[in-house]
């Protein structure tokens, strides 16, 4: 996926008025979108195809599927025909669940994203212990783009070198939860953002110091 300036932003606001307005005021600088569950429950698989369509962006959905093959394939399939570009997907689940929505994935012509390792605090109780077997799993799968944290370089660049080089790595934890864009770039390929940016005063001032951030 060609991201824009190694910035994704993360769209977790729950109406469509205020999707369309932040990323209307970022859209010269971004053209990768997270949708997760705050806006899709809020205002239905719709917002997808709706931002898709006004800012033609790359939409990946923030599902974080995690369930039976049988019901990844059902939402893999429903997220892809409502227009995402990709679907987060959990690796804890095994490798028959996250296969099912490889082939709804292939289906349609479209991308999954292996989630490693979580950025918050909580996520060093259980998922730390086993993501680098997720990540390994991933590999073994032909898998090529991944999840993996910001706040925790460490286990970024551990992922990353199970994952590496030809893989494609999107970072969640930049800003709010405090992890820096340009350290994270050592390791990842693209930045996620998202209160840093929505939340701010001024959403297009925080991308471009961003930029200028990574530039440096
Ligand atoms: O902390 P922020 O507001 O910049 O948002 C980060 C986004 O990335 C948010 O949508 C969250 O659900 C997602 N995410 C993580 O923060 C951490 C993960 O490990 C995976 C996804």
């Amino acid at each position: 996926m060609e991201v824009k300036n190694k910035i994704i932003l993360a769209l977790d606001v729950n109406t469509m008025e205020s999707a369309m307005k932040i990323a209307g005021k970022v859209s010269d600088y971004i053209n990768t979108i997270k949708i997760g569950y705050p806006l899709a429950l809020a205002e239905g698989l719709e917002s997808i195809t709706q931002i898709k369509e006004e800012f033609d962006c790359n939409v990946i959905a923030d599902f974080k599927v995690a369930d039976i093959p049988e019901t990844n394939s059902k939402i893999a399939d429903l997220t892809f025909n409502a227009g995402a570009d990709a679907v987060i997907v959990h690796g804890f689940v095994g490798n028959d669940s996250v296969e099912a929505c490889l082939e709804s994935a292939e289906d349609h012509g479209k991308d999954v994203f292996l989630l490693t390792e979580m950025s918050h605090p909580g996520a060093s109780r259980f998922l730390k212990g086993v993501s680098e077997d997720i990540a390994a799993m991933g590999v073994e799968m032909g898998i090529k783009n991944y999840v993996a944290p910001a706040t925790k370089l460490d286990r970024l660049e551990k992922i990353r070198n199970i994952v590496g080089n030809d893989s494609f790595i999107i970072s969640p934890g930049v800003g709010a939860q405090g992890g820096d864009a340009a350290k994270t770039l050592r390791f990842a390929d693209a930045v996620i953002v998202g209160r840093s940016i929505y939340l701010a005063e001024d959403p297009e001032n925080v991308v471009k110091s961003i930029i200028d951030g990574i530039k440096l």
